[in-house]
This record gives C-alpha cells, sequence and structure tokens, in this order.
C-alpha cells in the first residue's frame, strides 16, 4: 500500500505530464481509505513512524496518541483528510489550473467516436468534403488553439451605404459581444456618411476603420457594388492587414457566438430561407442572357448574399468575378434576379467552398425555430425594406416608429 501511495504521489508530481489530478487523488484517497478499513494499520504504523518521525512525535505530544498503532491511525485519518480536501480543491479549480497552466502545451478533451456521427439530424459534410458548421459539430476550445498560434487577424466587412447606417450601432456593439471574441479583428465599415458612423468603444486587439464608399441611386445597385469595393480593397489594403475576410450584411444583429469555426479558405452561408428546398425551388438565375445563369439539373445548395468570406486571396477571386460577370450582364442590360446573391450562387457552384455555415450564421426571425436550429448566431433586424431604401418613404417610417 505504501509502495503504491508513493507511485500516485509521484504521479501527482508529474502532472504536467499526466494531467490526470483529480483521478490520481481519488486513487490516493482510495488506498488510505482501504488501509483503514483493512485494519492494515501496521504498515500505516511504519510509515507513520519511521517516515514521518517528526509527525509521529507531534502527534504524540499534541493528539493524545499512546502508542504507534493510535499513531498511525491518526496519521491515517489526518492524512484522509487531507487528501480529500485536495480532491474536492483539484475538481473544483481544475478548469482553472487547466487552462492557466497546462493549457498552452497540452488540452483535454473528449476522445471523437468513430462510430458515432456529431449530429444525426442535419448534413454535417458535403459530397466534396467541405465541413457544414453546426452547432456540436466541432470543439471551439481546439479550433481556437489552432488559430490562436497562427494569431490570425479577421476583417469584418460591412457596408452602410445611405439610410442603413442606422444599423451600425447595434451592428458594431453586438459583434463586440459575439464576434470572434478574444481574436484580432478589423472592422472595415464602407459608407458614404463618414460622419454617421458613432464611436463605439472597442475590445483590446479590434480596430474600426471607416472607408468612403460612392452612393449608387438604386439600392440593388448598392447591393452588387459591395463585390467591387471587397475585390479593390482586397488587393490594395486587406492582404496587407488581415488573414481573413468575413462579408456580411449590415441590417444584422450578433445574438450568439461566431468563432473561428467558420474560418476556411472560402466559405459561404446557407440562405434561411431555401436551406431545404430541391434545385427547382433554389431561386438561381434561369435566364442564359445572364452570366449568373445555372441549369436547372445544376446546383449544390442556395447561399445567401448576407454572408461569406475566406483567406484575402480567394475573396479576391470571388468579388472579382461576381464584379465582372456582373459588369457583362449590365453591358447587355441583364441584371440577375437576386444581385449580387446569383452571381455568389454561380461562382460556389464552379468554385466549391471549403466549409458551408449552416442557417445558424444567418436567420431571420419570421422563419420560425426549427428543431434543428440550436442556435441563432446572426439574426436579421427586421426593417421596412421601403422606408429604409426610399429617403422619403423613411420619413414616413420614422415618424411612425416613433410615434
Ligand atoms: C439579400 C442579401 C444581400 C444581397 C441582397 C441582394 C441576405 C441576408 N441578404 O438582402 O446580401 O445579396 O439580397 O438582393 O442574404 N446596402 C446599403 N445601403 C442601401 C442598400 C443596401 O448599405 O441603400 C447594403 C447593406 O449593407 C445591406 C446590403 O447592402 O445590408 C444588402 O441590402 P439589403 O439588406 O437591403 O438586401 P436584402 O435584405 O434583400
Amino acid at each position: 500500500m505504501v509502495i503504491w501511495s508513493m507511485g500516485i504521489i509521484v504521479l501527482w508530481y508529474l502532472q504536467p505530464i499526466t494531467d490526470r489530478r483529480h483521478h490520481v487523488l481519488v486513487g490516493l484517497y482510495w488506498s488510505v481509505q482501504h488501509s483503514l478499513t483493512n485494519g492494515d494499520l501496521c504498515r500505516f504504523k511504519i510509515l507513520g513512524a519511521k517516515m514521518f518521525p517528526r509527525l509521529s512525535a507531534f502527534l504524540k505530544t499534541n493528539a493524545g496518541c499512546s502508542d504507534d498503532k493510535s499513531c498511525g491511525k491518526r496519521s491515517c485519518c489526518f492524512l484522509k483528510y487531507v487528501v480529500f480536501l485536495m480532491l474536492i480543491c483539484s475538481l473544483w479549480y481544475g478548469v482553472t489550473w487547466h487552462s492557466t497552466l497546462y493549457c498552452k502545451s497540452q488540452m483535454l478533451y473528449d476522445k471523437p467516436n468513430i462510430l458515432k456521427s456529431l449530429r444525426s439530424d442535419v448534413l454535417v459534410m458535403t459530397p466534396w468534403f467541405a465541413p457544414i458548421v453546426w452547432n456540436g459539430t466541432y470543439n471551439i476550445e481546439i479550433l481556437k488553439a489552432q488559430f490562436h498560434k497562427r494569431d490570425v487577424r479577421i476583417g469584418l466587412t460591412v457596408f452602410a451605404i445611405k439610410r442603413y447606417t442606422v444599423f451600425i450601432q447595434t451592428f458594431i456593439e453586438t459583434a463586440e459581444k459575439y464576434f470572434m471574441a478574444g481574436c484580432k479583428v478589423n472592422y472595415y465599415v464602407f459608407t458614404d456618411h463618414v460622419r454617421d458612423i458613432p464611436n463605439i468603444a472597442l475590445g483590446e486587439g479590434r480596430q474600426l476603420v471607416i472607408l468612403e464608399a460612392p452612393s449608387h441611386q438604386r439600392w440593388q445597385e448598392v447591393s452588387m457594388r459591395r463585390m467591387e469595393m471587397i475585390r479593390d480593397y482586397s488587393r490594395q489594403r486587406f492582404v496587407n492587414e488581415v488573414d481573413y475576410l468575413v462579408c456580411v450584411d449590415v441590417d444584422m444583429r450578433f445574438s450568439d457566438d461566431v468563432g473561428v469555426e467558420i474560418l476556411s479558405d472560402l466559405f459561404g452561408t446557407l440562405h434561411p430561407g431555401l436551406y431545404g428546398l430541391s434545385r427547382e425551388g433554389f431561386t438561381y438565375e434561369r435566364r442564359q442572357e445572364s452570366t449568373a445563369y445555372i441549369p436547372g439539373d445544376e446546383g449544390d445548395f442556395y447561399y445567401a448574399g448576407g454572408f461569406f468570406g475566406g483567406i484575402v486571396e480567394e475573396v479576391y477571386k470571388l468579388t472579382n468575378f461576381c464584379h465582372i460577370a456582373m459588369m457583362t450582364d449590365k453591358k447587355n442590360e441583364i441584371e440577375a434576379i437576386w444581385h449580387d446573391e446569383s452571381y455568389l450562387n454561380k461562382y460556389f457552384l464552379y468554385h466549391k467552398p471549403t466549409r458551408i455555415l449552416s442557417p445558424e450564421y444567418l436567420w431571420e426571425n419570421g422563419y420560425g425555430v426549427p428543431r434543428f436550429l440550436k442556435r441563432r448566431r446572426f439574426v436579421a433586424v427586421p426593417k421596412n425594406h421601403k422606408a429604409i431604401r426610399n429617403r422619403r418613404a423613411l420619413q414616413y417610417y420614422l415618424k411612425d416608429t416613433h410615434k
């Protein structure tokens, strides 16, 4: 028993290697308990009297032990309570010790089970082996450790042209809470109303960059021209400042974590209204004259225009393709049915994304909350389309909402 206990104590001090502190303590506690219940006190007497003579002498004088046997018993009880206390502390502070002392070199997590899928209610992998990101399909701690090692910086691009500046405050405030918490982030806000962008306190390692962008008369043009702006800035600036770009709509709020699990070379997001439909149901551009045309027997998913990204180089290629396709259509006096979204879908059909975000990452509460949807991370802010896109209508809308 003594040798066994000593072995466990050695294990205890080899913590950085084993990192099983509470398991060791349970073993130690059990062995001490075992020695008591089996009356194995003679051996403990030796331990108490010979190995810890000072403790033995202390107990003899202060705890009223008459002989080595009772002394051994008391030592045993004393040791038992000390170990019990350590066990409780170990369990209680385990997480803290783990993250502060050992996380840098080692990480503990459940072993993946090869015979068990992490989600059985949804598709978690495309036929081209791109993961579809759903809650419960990844371990964020493992991913964070990988990305932090690479010290990545993420650029979040957003456009607030004309009336859409009203959405910026909520957008950034909620992003500060939920978007890439603990990471380095550059917010790139494109606007034609620089003075309307509020001053918002940002966390450490996060900065706001306001970029002037032209306005366009039609809201469709504003939406589509985002591709051109992102393309140009990717080449001139973003490539020197960030590793990944995340390009999103502004009339949105973050309501749950959006972290490094989304980052990959090229990613798109399933449209919240169309994820379950057949190919015929997808609102791809069906006119052959348009460069965004997708034949009826092609297509994997319908991707939303409001959330895509990847490494800067890939985002450059995507936005360049979309912008050139739009300009070709413009020359031919045709505009794709869903504007930039149609061109984005065309691009993703022939340049498969390496990761796909589930509708958790782009939801609209009007669709309700289906059972498979465990989290709503980025949600559309309800807007009166007509009012927000048209100055005169906006005046009536604002009057109405402030009544
Ligand atoms: C959908 C897509 C959007 C785009 C659009 C094209 C989603 C969630 N949204 O949104 O990405 O593909 O369809 O039809 O999938 N904007 C301005 N000022 C304006 C107009 C637009 O800043 O006057 C910007 C703003 O960042 C806005 C984005 O363009 O979020 C898209 O416009 P929208 O949100 O009005 O378009 P919507 O809701 O139809």
